[in-house]
């Protein structure tokens, strides 16, 4: 007999919650029974285009009437914390999107939430999720490149997210809190947890309100060093969003994951190149599929570790030490490059 599929609930039907849609549509063990979102349009815009009938313009009301295995909640960060509490409450596993909270107090309070109700969380934290960066940990993890002493996760690029997204032009803080998260969180994923960051920012585009230029160092708790640098106010002659490149250095040799999804690993001498390029799903759509790839790939981890019972790679203790890393690159800015111990945040 098959295995039954695990039923969830989508909480905020808004720009980004399409791809979540679509990407559950393709995994085999789960389904999404109920939609949530308080704006009717939007609500309706998404049951019409997934055809789910169960429709909801409160949360509570979802919990109390579905009989759900979890929430996926894709709405922005303020309504995090009430949402994943309620969730918590009623005993229903939750995903949360990124940035998981505004401040590490809300984060740790989610966190022991869940953990207080037995129910697994994970925040969907999905860069690392994409295949081009799967392929550069897997060289790491093969030790073609010896010791790791020094990297760098970058992303430059003048693409216009705001149009899509208009909630960034509007909030205090801009792109450490939603696009550098992303990159940290690779950065801890491919060098390891960090004990010391210094960052500096800067507002290029005076038509918003929050940095939209970052450039960060970290001190790695093996030793390495990496720099993270972010910028929505790069024009280059060939438009990469949204591609994260990575260089990095060993002891035995190096890699560069380029443009366009080459890959490049030199190592005792030999030179090989990878076309490491995400896959396109039916309902990707360029340049975006990169990004749309992770959102499918992290649902089905999510779905195997739920039916396995394990934790996610990013569960929410997990992200809380990609949380102190973003604001302690605000702090440290703040201080003028002041390099910030995190081991004492998270
Ligand atoms: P959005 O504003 O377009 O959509 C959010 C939706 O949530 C809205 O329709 C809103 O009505 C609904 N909503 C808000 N509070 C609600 C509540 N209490 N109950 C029910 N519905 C509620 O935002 P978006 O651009 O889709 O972004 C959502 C989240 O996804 C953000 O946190 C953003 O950072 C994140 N995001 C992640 C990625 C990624 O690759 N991981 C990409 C884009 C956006
Ligand atoms: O991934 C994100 O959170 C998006 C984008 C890639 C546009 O920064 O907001």
């Amino acid at each position: 007999m098959p295995d039954k599929k695990l039923k969830g609930g989508l909480i905020g039907c808004g720009f980004f919650a399409h791809n979540h849609l679509h990407a559950w549509a393709e995994i085999e063990g789960a389904e999404i029974a109920a939609l949530c979102d308080r704006d009717e349009k939007r609500l309706e815009e998404a049951s019409q285009k997934f055809g789910i009938a169960n429709l909801y313009t409160d949360a509570a009301e979802m919990l109390a009437s579905e009989a759900l295995d979890f929430v996926d909640i894709a709405t922005t960060v303020a309504t995090h914390r009430p949402l994943v509490e309620l969730a918590a409450k009623k005993g229903v596993a939750v995903i949360c999107q990124k940035p998981f909270a505004q401040t590490l107090e809300d984060a740790q309070a989610m966190v022991n939430a869940c953990k207080a109700a037995g129910v697994p969380l994970m925040v969907h934290e999905n860069f690392r999720w994409q295949s081009p960066i799967r392929a550069v940990r897997a060289v790491l993890d093969a030790g073609k490149l010896g010791e790791v002493f020094w990297g760098r996760v970058s992303f430059r690029s003048a693409y216009d997210v705001f149009s899509g997204q208009p909630y960034l032009a509007t909030e205090e803080r801009f792109i450490i809190q939603d696009l550098g998260i992303h990159i940290l969180d690779i950065a801890r994923f491919l060098f390891g947890d960090v004990t010391h960051i210094s960052a500096a920012t800067r507002r290029v585009n005076t038509n918003i309100r929050g940095e939209d230029v970052a450039t960060i160092l970290l001190a790695h708790e093996n030793g390495a060093t990496s720099i993270c640098d972010c910028s929505y106010a790069t024009h280059l002659p060939e438009e990469l969003f949204p591609q994260t490149l990575v260089e990095i250095d060993g002891s035995r040799g190096t890699l560069r994951l380029g443009a366009n999804y080459q890959m490049i690993v030199h190592a005792d001498g030999h030179t090989q190149t990878f076309d490491v390029s995400p896959k396109l799903h039916d309902w990707a759509n360029r340049p975006w599929h990169n990004i749309q790839e992770s959102v499918f790939n992290i649902e089905r981890h999510w779905t195997a570790c739920l039916k396995g019972g394990q934790q996610p790679e990013t569960s929410g203790a997990d992200n809380l030490k990609t949380m102190a890393l973003v604001f302690a690159a605000y702090e440290s800015a703040a201080a003028n490059l002041e390099a910030i111990d995190v081991r004492l945040m998270a």
